[in-house]
């Protein structure tokens, strides 16, 4: 087996062993950092102190002792071509991080931490560990600037504590957009002080599906419920922050708003509402499109937009069957009145009224590819889900794209052996290897175009997710290989270079207590 040191995942750009020399932190080490680069020095110091239990301070200026032992993080004389590029230099007294900005820095020493032992990551004192760096020369930058995992946080709810260290994992691989799913027809999970009924009704549905809702429609008679506060979702975005973690909130429309209109029957399209939905499956609940609906929307909107600070804002737009807007009267009426063709135009309209919104406090709309039926709102940004079909067409009339197929990226799936002896998924057949090998780049897309393709993203639906430990089995190791795809180099090397990389990898998850499926086929073929 290769040197487990070198296990670094995702694979850098360019990286060269110095002979055999090692970097040796010791109990009197000091990092060196100034400016905006200090906050990286910082989290790197937290780390290495927490598993060491050494000082290691941070000092503005190194003193040119002789055998002083450090670690600096230096401003790049020029600025370097991405903003998120850096270079690692490790030789026997000094590591040298080099960046032009604090992104950049931040990723020069996530991948310094990967030289150390995976205890390094275990959060608990090691000191009697020979905290050893391989000796090495690393240049590494991004391929894409949109590297993400969306996670439905409305269909099962997770306690704020693992979200965050949900988003801890995605920075140790280098991702950087965390999508995050909160309304949906099974629950509405993101307090909005002006409608208290969203999170006091909308956050609890009765009971689960029992099984697999394609086969059984038996209930487990066990409530689910739970939301964010806008206090703890600050102190979310403040701890993503300081990660390079940008949190991109989706809030669902026209469609999946059956939790919402369970809260305000007003904002639905029957006389009586139904209950925030037991049941798996797309569903006909839309929100209407009233006037004061749009107004409803919007004000949600702006306290989602008080909260997070990405440009970005989701506003969903997949798989709203349009039944309830085709035989209601006042929807057909507004249809008419606005000169539209159909229902698909409608939900275009409704789209482009958000986009519009956003746009006028300086935000960008994001939403699933159902968004280009029916003509594409202005400025938005488009999800590609059904396959890479949508992402091409956005492309082409100059929108930008994020592919998301589900054939390549949807961790919701199966992963391997047979589904007879895996716990039970939603379906599908999305093994290591198939997500390793996704290519986000369609050929057909020439440059001018391809250049709208932000980055790539992996899903995880959780329907048939409902603890943490078996999230943490769904997504890991395949968000290690989907950040191979988002962040190394196209001429990546090949899955078994990965997987052998892979196995010092998972000795870092091993020390976070991340429950991950062990991919035995690959390891022990
Ligand atoms: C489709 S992907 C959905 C979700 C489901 C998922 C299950 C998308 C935009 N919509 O509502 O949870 O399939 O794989």
């Amino acid at each position: 087996m290769r040197d487990p040191v070198l296990a670094l995942v995702p694979h850098p750009v360019r990286c060269k062993r110095l002979g055999d020399a090692v970097f040796a932190l010791r109990a009197t080490t000091r990092l060196i950092a100034s400016g905006p680069l200090f906050p990286a020095a910082e989290m790197l110091a937290v780390r290495l102190r927490q598993s060491t239990g050494w000082p290691l301070p941070i000092a503005a200026r190194r003193t040119d002792e002789a055998g002083e032992s450090r670690i600096e993080f230096r401003q790049a004389a020029t600025v370097l071509p991405d903003p998120e590029a850096y270079t690692l230099h490790v030789a026997a007294e000094q590591i040298t991080i080099t960046a032009s900005t604090s992104a950049g820095a931040f990723y020069g020493g996530q991948t310094l931490l990967q030289l150390f032992p995976p205890a390094v990551f275990g959060g608990v004192p090691r000191p009697e560990l020979a905290w050893h760096a391989p000796a090495i020369e690393i240049e590494d930058a991004p391929r894409f600037r949109w590297r993400g995992v969306m996670l439905d946080s409305a269909r099962h709810f997770q306690p704020i504590d693992y979200i965050r260290k949900f988003i801890d994992l995605l920075a140790q691989h280098k991702l950087n957009v965390f999508h995050w799913h909160l309304t949906d027809d099974q629950g509405w999970r993101i307090e909005i002080k002006k409608y208290p009924r969203l999170v006091e009704v909308g956050s609890r549905r009765r009971e689960t599906t029992k099984g697999h809702g394609k086969y059984r429609t038996e209930g487990d008679g066990l409530p689910v419920t739970g939301y964010y506060a806008q206090e703890e979702i600050r102190d979310l975005v403040a701890y993503a922050t300081q990660r390079h973690v940008h949190i991109l909130p989706e809030i669902e429309m026209p469609g999946h708003a059956q939790a919402a209109v369970a809260a305000y029957p007003k904002l639905g399209l029957l006389p009586k509402a139904r209950e925030v939905s037991c049941r798996w499956g797309i569903h006909e609940t839309l929100f209407n499109v009233k006037p004061d609906t749009l107004a409803f929307l919007q004000d949600v909107l702006a306290e989602v937009i008080s909260l997070f600070p990405f440009d970005y804002i989701h506003i969903g737009g997949d798989e709203a069957v349009k039944t309830q807007w085709r035989q209601d009267a006042d929807t057909q009426a507004s249809l008419r009145q606005l000169g539209l063709r159909d229902e698909d135009h409608l939900q275009s309209w409704f789209i482009g009224q958000m986009a519009e919104f956003l746009r006028r406090h300086g935000r960008k709309l994001v939403g699933w590819d159902e968004i280009l039926e029916g003509g594409l709102a202005s400025g938005a940004t488009v999800m590609s889900w059904r396959g890479a079909a949508g992402g091409i067409a956005a492309a082409r009339l100059g929108h930008d794209a994020i592919m998301c197929p589900y054939d390549a990226v949807y961790f919701d799936y199966y992963q391997g052996g047979s589904p007879s002896v895996e716990p039970l998924a939603i379906g599908g057949d999305l093994p290591l290897h198939k997500v390793h090998a996704y290519e986000p780049a369609p050929a057909e897309l020439p440059a001018e175009h391809a250049r709208h393709i932000l980055g790539v993203q992996g899903q995880l639906w959780t329907e048939y997710i409902p603890t943490t430990s078996r999230l943490d089995y769904m997504a890991f190791p395949r968000i290690a290989a989907l950040a191979e795809v988002a962040w190394s180099p196209r001429e990546r090397p090949p899955f078994a270079d990965f997987v052998t990389r892979l196995c010092g990898h998972l000795r870092r998850l091993d020390c976070q207590d991340v429950r991950y499926r062990a991919p035995l086929e690959f390891l022990h073929p």
